[in-house]
C-alpha cells in the first residue's frame, strides 16, 4: 500500500496547475544537514548566532567560514530522487511552481526550471556594502582563516542568502503566494513549516480551495491544517507519487 491516498494521485494526475514548497528536508537524502533535526546544523551552531547580520557584523570569520563549509558540503553531493521527481513533474503539469526555502541549488542541478528561491543561493555572494557579485576567488581569504572583503570597497562580502529580520528576494513572496492561491494542489516537502512568510504558502493555497499536501517524515508545525499528511522520505515517497500519477494518466 503506497502512503498516500488515491484522492492524491488523481488530482495531481488531473491539475492544471501545480504548486509546491520545499525545505531542508528534501536535501536530507543527499547528505546536507537539515537546520532544526537532532544532527542537523543548528545543534552545532545556534542560529541567532550564525543566521543573521549582527551575528555576521560581529564575527565575520565564523560566519563566512560557516558558509564556505557548507558551500563545500553542497558541492560534493547529488539531487536525490525527490529532487529529480519534482524537475520530472514539472514536465508533467501544464502550469507549476517551485518556491524552495534552500539555498543549496539542487532542484536546479536536478533539472528544475520554475524555481523560486525564496531564501537565497549559497552559491552566490555579494559585497554588503556595495552590493558588488563576488566571485569564488574573491573567497579565497576564507580559507586562510581571514576575512573575505570586495575588491572594490573592502566592505565584508556575505552570501546571498536571507537571513532573519531580512526582506525576501523582491517579488519571490508574491510570485510564490499567487502561485499558491492558484494552485489545485499543493505539496508542502520536507520543511518544519516555522519560518515566515514561506511556512504561509500552504496555508494561503489550503484557503482558496487547494487540495494541500504535506510529505515528510515526522508532521510538521501546520501538519494539522493539510488536506493529507504523507509521512515518508521524500526521496522515496515523491517517485512513487509520481509513478502513480503516471500510471493513473496511461
Ligand atoms: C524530511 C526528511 C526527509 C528531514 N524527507 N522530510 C510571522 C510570524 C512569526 C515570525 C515572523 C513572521 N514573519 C516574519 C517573521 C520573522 C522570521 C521568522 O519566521 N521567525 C520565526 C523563526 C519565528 N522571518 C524572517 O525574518 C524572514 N524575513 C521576513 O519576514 O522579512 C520581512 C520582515 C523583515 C523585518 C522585520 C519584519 C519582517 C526571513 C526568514 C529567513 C530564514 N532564513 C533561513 C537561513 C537561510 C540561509 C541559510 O541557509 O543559512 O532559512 S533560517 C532557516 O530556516 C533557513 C531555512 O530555509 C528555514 C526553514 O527551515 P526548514 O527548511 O523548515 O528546515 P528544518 O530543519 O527546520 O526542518 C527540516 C524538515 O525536514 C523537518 O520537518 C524534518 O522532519 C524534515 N525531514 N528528513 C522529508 N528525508
Amino acid at each position: 500500500m503506497p502512503p498516500f491516498s488515491e484522492t492524491l494521485v488523481e488530482r495531481l494526475a488531473c491539475a492544471e496547475r501545480v504548486a509546491v514548497l520545499t525545505g531542508a528536508g528534501i536535501s536530507a537524502e543527499s547528505g546536507v544537514p537539515t537546520f532544526r533535526d537532532p544532527d542537523g546544523l543548528w545543534q552545532q551552531f545556534r542560529p541567532e548566532e550564525l543566521a543573521n547580520i549582527d551575528a555576521f557584523l560581529r564575527n565575520p570569520v565564523l560566519v563566512q567560514g560557516w558558509y564556505a563549509h557548507r558551500r563545500a558540503v553542497v558541492e560534493d553531493v547529488q539531487p536525490n530522487p525527490g529532487h529529480d521527481a519534482l524537475a520530472e513533474l514539472e514536465r508533467l503539469v501544464p502550469h507549476f511552481l517551485l518556491a524552495t526555502q534552500n539555498v543549496d541549488d539542487l532542484h536546479r542541478r536536478a533539472g528544475s526550471e520554475r524555481i523560486i528561491e525564496l531564501h537565497g543561493n549559497l552559491t552566490r555572494s555579494y559585497c554588503a556594502d556595495c552590493d558588488r557579485p563576488a566571485s569564488r576567488d574573491d573567497l579565497a581569504a576564507i580559507d586562510n582563516g581571514a576575512e573575505a572583503r570586495c575588491r572594490s570597497c573592502a566592505g565584508l562580502l556575505r552570501p546571498d542568502v536571507v537571513w532573519f529580520g531580512e526582506m525576501l528576494p523582491d517579488g519571490a513572496m508574491e510570485r510564490a503566494a499567487e502561485a499558491a492561491a492558484q494552485a489545485d494542489v499543493f505539496l508542502s516537502v520536507g520543511t518544519r513549516a516555522v519560518v515566515y512568510p514561506a511556512a504561509g504558502l500552504p496555508l494561503i493555497a489550503r484557503e482558496a480551495g487547494a487540495y494541500v499536501v504535506e510529505v515528510n517524515v515526522e508532521r510538521s508545525a501546520i501538519a494539522s491544517e493539510m488536506s493529507e499528511v504523507v509521512l515518508g522520505p521524500s526521496g522515496e515517497v515523491l517517485p512513487a507519487l509520481l509513478d502513480a500519477v503516471r500510471a493513473f494518466t496511461e
